[in-house]
């Protein structure tokens, strides 16, 4: 059966999206150890690479000592349910077990030396790039993924655990991971472990780190990475909507070499509403530095509730629950592209089964402008994490902040293990962007 179809069978079934299990730690034995520590494959390298100094099997840190087992989600306090230890991995190493190089020093040999790979707006891709990177995006859409998804409500029979995992492809395992972390697992309701809190900027920055690595790997090119598309240049707009590109829109009906490429959707609706037929407000620039502006990162609540102000960069960038034009005079940057691309008409207010997934954000990732979208939100994190000059420190730390945003929550559902706050400190850390991320700077 097809990935694609096996898994709609599981989202029209189940609803459950458990967790993402390595393919090193979905068996048996190491779910009952509840110890994801596994050897990589290198000579006597022991468990972690322990053995050639890379790193080590180590308890992992949540900041709830007790899981509160009544909640049933496994995400809270991640990945304790599963797993107590995970491999730890020195400055240089990386992946599950340490057997790879870490994000920064993802040389392509030894892992010795700092590397960085530029991004680089869409704009400045040629006709070859995109051809290149459709194929790519078609063969992830096909190439099996390095990790299991478990598809029941977490249960210590490991056995009924390891009879329902399936091995979805690497472009659907990038999906599920923002459904996973999205959605409250087999139970209609939803906590958000992503969005609508202080996690956003810094989940969706993991997110794009993982997948670009799962490319890497999948290629066998550790320089691939993802571009940026700056939706707030109006001349830069159209540029990835083109048949050769992500697809053109006619009728609401994505058509190009992607779909003629059989791209296949988790979900069932295919729609992108860029050719809306009233006129789309964008972000500004004046939009972008009025987020620039903001030096502090988060406020209370830490959530949805935060509107639009100039306390919270956080809020402003994300823009959920922001009514265009209503508490603040500029428009909240992240939620119009979503809703440009996939809820079109506004007024209308139109469901997004009919205009487009992007328009739905748990699923929004089918649609892969995605990838750039956030790319290019992450390049705007980078630019404020710059100007400010701040690092960890500046993730809130208060006790109002909800289950998987919270600054030493890991963040959910990735293995390997990164805190939120880690992720909060300069792309330098992770080998991306270099200096050269500043879209202020082309205004
Ligand atoms: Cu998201």
């Amino acid at each position: 059966m097809e990935y694609s179809a096996l898994l709609l069978i599981l989202v029209l079934v189940s609803l459950v999206v458990e967790a993402q299990i390595p393919l090193q730690c979905a068996n048996i034995e190491t779910l009952t150890s509840r110890t994801c520590c596994p050897v990589p494959d290198l000579p006597d390298a022991g468990p972690c690479g322990a053995n050639l100094g890379r790193g080590s099997c180590r308890p992992v840190a949540v900041p709830d000592s007790k899981f509160d087992a009544e909640q049933k989600d496994v995400r809270v306090n991640w990945p304790i349910q599963y797993f107590n230890s995970t491999c730890v991995c020195g400055e240089r190493f990386g992946g599950v077990d340490c057997g790879e190089c870490s994000y920064a020093y993802n040389d392509g040999g030894n892992c010795e030396r700092k590397t960085v790979l530029p991004r680089k707006s869409v704009a400045e891709l040629t006709d070859e790039d995109w051809r290149e990177y459709v194929a790519v995006l078609l063969r992830a859409q096909a190439f099996p993924s390095r990790y299991m998804v478990v598809t029941v409500n977490f249960t210590t029979d490991y056995q009924t655990l390891v009879d329902s995992m399936t091995r979805p492809s690497v472009y659907h395992m990038f999906v599920w991971v923002h459904y996973t972390a999205s959605n409250t697992p087999g139970i209609n309701s939803m906590h958000d472990m992503a969005h609508q809190g202080p996690g956003f900027p810094t989940w969706h920055r993991l997110l794009i780190l993982w997948f670009e690595r799962e490319l890497q790997v999948m290629l066998g090119d550790h320089l691939f990475r993802f571009h940026y598309w700056n939706w707030l240049d109006p001349t830069q707009r159209d540029v990835p909507f083109t048949p050769h590109r992500l697809g053109a829109t006619v009728d609401t009906i994505v058509t190009g070499d992607l779909v003629d490429g059989n791209w296949s959707l988790i979900c069932w609706f295919d729609k992108r509403n860029f050719t809306r037929p009233d006129n789309p407000v964008w972000p500004s620039y004046a939009d972008y530095q009025f987020a620039l502006s903001i030096k502090n990162y988060d406020v209370s609540p830490y959530n949805a509730l935060v509107k639009c102000t100039e306390e919270s960069y956080r809020s402003y960038m994300e823009g959920f629950l922001n009514e265009r034009g209503a508490d603040c005079g500029d428009d909240p940057m992240c939620s119009p592209i979503h809703n440009i691309l996939g809820l079109g008409n506004l007024t209308a207010r139109p469901t997004f089964l009919q205009t487009g997934v992007m328009g739905d954000g748990s699923a929004s990732p089918n649609d892969p402008i995605f990838i750039n979208h956030h790319t290019m939100v992450d390049c705007m994190l980078e630019e404020w994490i710059q100007k400010y000059q701040v690092g960890e420190e500046a993730y809130p730390t208060s006790r109002r902040i909800k289950y998987g945003h919270r600054a030493t929550d890991y963040i959910v559902p990735f293995i390997p293990v990164y805190q939120q706050k880690e992720m909060l400190v300069s792309a330098d850390n992770f080998g991306a962007f270099g200096t050269d991320c500043s879209v202020s700077a082309t205004a």
